[in-house]
């Protein structure tokens, strides 16, 4: 990082929505440790393709890190099937916690206190349908999320899926906050088009920090 590109990387803030802030570049200064921790907790809990409520595999990979918790209350014990579900989740690294409650501060969520980080791992083709993350406990808090990698276009909807949404390109460093009326949108990511980042490789990560528990 050179003064120029920290200074092509100063945030702007944009309001999507009500609740819906899009801080573009945001976690482009750290982006190297920010992916280095990511490798950490993939290490520790490794990447498995998403099922949908039907118990279908879906594209995108996933996998998670939080306090015992978050895992507890996320993972019936009676339903840890998968070595992966068999153990608990790694810590939230310090660095990406951190990061998150200042990402939270800025937007004017001081009172954010995620418990878990979900992690979800996009390639060449792969979506994330329309759909409305209804299982945090406390929907007065916020979610953050940040993308590195490969960039998407992000579909950002009604309270209906029937609504059509607003396109957003997110790309490498992208942090959005989202919160109080924008909660419970419907979100989704078009199929990701082929291609290779020069840190990240041929993927897009998304990392959102949630509080569940
Ligand atoms: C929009 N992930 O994991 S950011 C998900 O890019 C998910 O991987 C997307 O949707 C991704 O569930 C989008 C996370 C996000 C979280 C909460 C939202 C987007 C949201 C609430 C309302 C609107
Ligand atoms: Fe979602």
């Amino acid at each position: 990082m050179n003064l120029f590109s920290q200074l092509a990387a100063e945030p702007t803030h944009e309001e999507l929505f009500r609740g819906a802030v899009l801080m573009r570049g945001l976690a482009l200064p750290e982006d190297e440790a920010f992916f280095a921790a990511v490798e950490t907790i993939i290490a520790a809990a490794p990447l498995h393709h998403a099922t949908t409520p039907s118990g279908l595999p879906m594209s995108v990979m996933v996998t998670d890190c939080g306090t015992e918790r978050a895992f507890a209350r996320r993972w019936d014990p009676e339903k840890a099937d998968k070595p992966h579900r068999a153990r608990m989740w790694p810590p939230i690294p310090r660095l990406l916690y951190d990061f998150s409650l200042r990402c939270a501060v800025r937007a004017g969520f001081p009172q954010f206190q995620p418990d878990m980080c979900h992690i979800n791992r996009y390639q060449a083709g792969t979506k994330l349908g329309l759909h409305q993350d209804r299982h945090e406990f406390d929907l007065n808090q916020p979610i953050v999320s940040i993308s590195l990698g490969l960039e998407c276009i992000f579909l950002l909807g009604g309270f209906e899926r029937t609504e059509k949404p607003k396109r957003i390109l997110l790309e490498h460093g992208d942090v959005i906050m989202w919160g109080g009326p924008s909660r419970m949108r419907f979100h989704g990511v078009q199929p990701l088009k082929p291609g290779s980042h020069p840190l990240i490789g041929p993927y897009r990560y998304n990392l959102t920090f949630r509080k569940i528990a």
